[in-house]
């Protein structure tokens, strides 16, 4: 199917035009015939002699229902531009081609009617010449009279050649749908029936859709395409659904049927106006009307920069848009001509917070293509999820960073040089701290996940739990560590626990299973939080919160333990150790955790493997690092 609109001013014979090549009657209403004159959008098609069929929306010229014509016109990518012999170019045909420029329409042709009445040679001289500085670019010109029927055959070769370079521009990817209605109604018995034009993307029968603004679910319960039932239409199509899940008097005019996740819906965006040859430094008011689709809202405009090509909108109503779409900046009320086209590159921009952000903007947006890539919009936003792409209709994507989460390269480039130094300064001030909690990271380089932060943890940086630490080879060389590849914290002690560790180190070195008591401990102003960071750089063995040996001990008292008979019981292995209960129980315990040993019931353990093997504990083997208040 091709669906074309027709254009021009008011009584120039666009609907005499539709009646004559489809025998259908585009005037619905009995007020449009006894008035002669069209109100709202019609409808009618006809049949090309290949069978396709070619349907036009019928689109009234006067100049009080412009928002009628701008609702019929939006979704359409054709035009059929009528201009009357006798009444040469006229207000509305320069308004209505204003919008069809606006909306960047590309395919057309010109229709001189009424040319029984006058001489067509002006009138298409000078349409032709207004019709090329546009988006239409050089059309072909037919002259006919709907009452002689000249020139009428003429027309329907020149539309077969239209439609033949529509078809072509097939998209390479699927298009989501998003049908904007015209109009909705009920019939008795089926329920609600809305009607639109569909540009793009495929309606099948049964499909959930999500109605927009409102975004309430409906369910396709049938569809018709031209008045046939159908189980599937693709766009570019007129098409009728009878909608499930929705009352009658809800859908209307101006809101849209989307595939759900597929489309932003916003009320707040950027675009890029096209200057037109006749004013190219257009004028806005703050007030604004936008058109896109059969939809109209107010808006507010900001305008971004000085040549008013970039402008912020704030609608009234939120759109379903995509970057790239055309939407229409109309002001109503001025004098003259009063249409600009525009086209969206950011559906979600960032707050214009700071001074000079506006300006910031334009140098941003100002070399984007009028259709942005991905990059463009990550290179804006720095990190944004897959899923926000996708409905701003970025199909090609680059290779998430972590999760759904995609970054703009540079700025990644910056975050994984930013983490360490975030890491080691915050050590520096708290040298006891177990790490930089990954939130206080996250926050520090403003990141909207905490993916984003395990993402970035690589290197030198890791994430042990909530914690961030730094680890470095020379850290891990000075305590012999490297050769088994378990890396040690490079953390810097501060003088005064470091020494109390060395007295500690100390007293172990005659009697290496004689662990300090808290007494001893206290003396030495080595409280648990201490302890814990003297463990995590490698410089004591924690096997309680108030229990630390030397580093090693754990192998030594495997050793020992393996030259016992097997099993042993916790004396057993006291005694071996020449130690107390208080040390004994968190030792074997440890062992346990490490998998070094194994508990047997009845108070009884064995060695898992031999000493000589490096039983490196796992992380997890550790006790668990004191809360900050402990
Ligand atoms: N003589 C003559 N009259 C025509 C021709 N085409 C249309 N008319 C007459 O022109 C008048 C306006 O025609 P319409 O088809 O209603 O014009 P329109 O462009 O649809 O008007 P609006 O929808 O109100 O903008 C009617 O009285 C038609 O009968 C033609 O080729 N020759
Ligand atoms: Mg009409």
């Amino acid at each position: 199917m091709y669906v074309i609109a027709t254009a021009g001013h008011v009584d120039h014979g666009k609907s005499t035009l539709v009646r004559a090549l489809t025998g259908m009657e585009p005037d619905r209403w009995a007020e449009e015939r006894r008035r002669g004159m069209t109100i709202d959008l019609g409808y009618a098609w006809m049949t090309l002699p290949a069978g396709d069929k070619l349907a036009f929306v019928d689109v009234p010229g006067h100049e009080r229902f412009v928002p009628n014509m701008l609702a019929g016109l939006g979704p359409v990518p054709a035009v059929m531009f009528v201009v009357a012999a006798d009444g040469g170019w006229m207000p509305q045909s320069a308004e209505h081609l204003a919008a069809v420029d606006a909306l960047g329409v590309r395919h057309g042709l010109l229709v001189i009617t009424r040319s029984d009445l006058a001489d067509p040679a002006p009138a298409t001289r000078q349409a032709r010449a207004e019709i090329a500085r546009t988006s239409l670019g050089a059309v072909e010109a037919i002259s006919v009279s709907a009452v002689t029927g000249q020139g009428l055959d003429d027309l329907r070769a020149a539309l077969i050649r239209l439609v033949g370079t529509l078809g072509k521009a097939a998209p390479d990817r699927p298009t989501p749908v998003r049908l904007w209605i015209d109009r909705s109604f009920t019939i008795k018995g089926a329920g609600t029936v809305v009607t639109g034009t569909l540009p793009a993307g495929t309606v099948r029968n049964g499909q959930e859709l999500a109605l927009a603004p409102s975004g309430r679910t409906v369910r396709v319960r049938g569809l018709e395409a031209l008045g046939e039932p159908a189980d599937t239409v693709t766009g570019v199509a007129r098409v009728a659904l009878n909608l499930r899940g929705i009352p009658a008097d809800l859908p209307a005019r101006g809101m849209a049927l989307i595939e759900p996740g597929r489309w932003t819906l916003t009320s707040e965006l950027d675009v890029r106006v096209t200057p037109t040859a006749a004013d190219p430094h257009p004028k806005f008011p703050p007030d604004l009307l936008v058109h896109v689709g059969s939809a109209r809202t107010p808006a507010r405009v900001r305008v971004l920069g000085t040549d008013s090509l970039y402008a912020r909108l704030r609608l009234k109503d939120p759109l379903p848009l995509h970057i790239g779409d055309r939407v229409i900046l109309r002001d109503p009320g001025a004098a003259g001509l009063a249409i600009y086209g525009a086209t969206v590159l950011d559906p979600f921009p960032p707050p214009l917070a700071r001074r000079g952000a506006a300006a910031a903007a334009v140098r941003e947006l100002s070399p984007w293509p009028d259709i942005p890539t991905a990059a463009d919009l990550l290179h804006r936003h720095k990190l944004l999820r897959g899923q926000q792409l996708a409905a701003a209709g970025l199909a090609d994507r680059p290779a998430p960073v972590a999760g759904d989460w995609l970054a703009d390269p540079e700025h990644w480039t910056w975050l994984r040089a930013e983490l360490p130094r975030a890491v080691a300064a915050f050590a520096a001030k708290d040298p006891l701290a177990p790490g930089m909690p990954a939130e206080a990271a996250r926050a520090a380089l403003s990141l909207p996940s905490r993916d984003l932060v395990a993402a970035l943890a690589t290197g030198e940086v890791v994430l042990d739990g909530a914690y961030l630490r730094i680890f470095t080879k020379k850290a891990q060389e000075a305590d012999g560590t490297a050769a088994t590849g378990a890396a040690k914290p490079a953390g810097q002690l501060p003088p005064r626990i470091a020494e109390a560790v060395q007295a500690v180190l100390d007293d172990l070195a005659d009697d290496p299973f004689a662990a300090p008591d808290t007494e001893r401990l206290r003396a030495l102003g080595l409280d648990a939080r201490a302890l814990a960071a003297a463990a995590r750089v490698g410089l004591l063995l924690r096997i309680a919160d108030l229990v630390v040996l030397a580093p090693g001990a754990d192998k030594a008292a495997a050793k020992i333990l393996a030259g016992l008979e097997q099993p042993f019981t916790t004396s057993q292995a006291r005694q071996a150790l020449r130690t107390s209960r208080r040390v004994a129980i968190p030792l074997l315990e440890y062992l346990d955790r490490a998998r070094v040993t194994e508990r047997l019931p009845g108070d009884l353990r064995r060695i898992r493997r031999l000493t000589g093997q490096a039983a490196v504990p796992p992380a997890s083997a550790a006790p668990d690092e004191p809360s900050p208040t402990g």
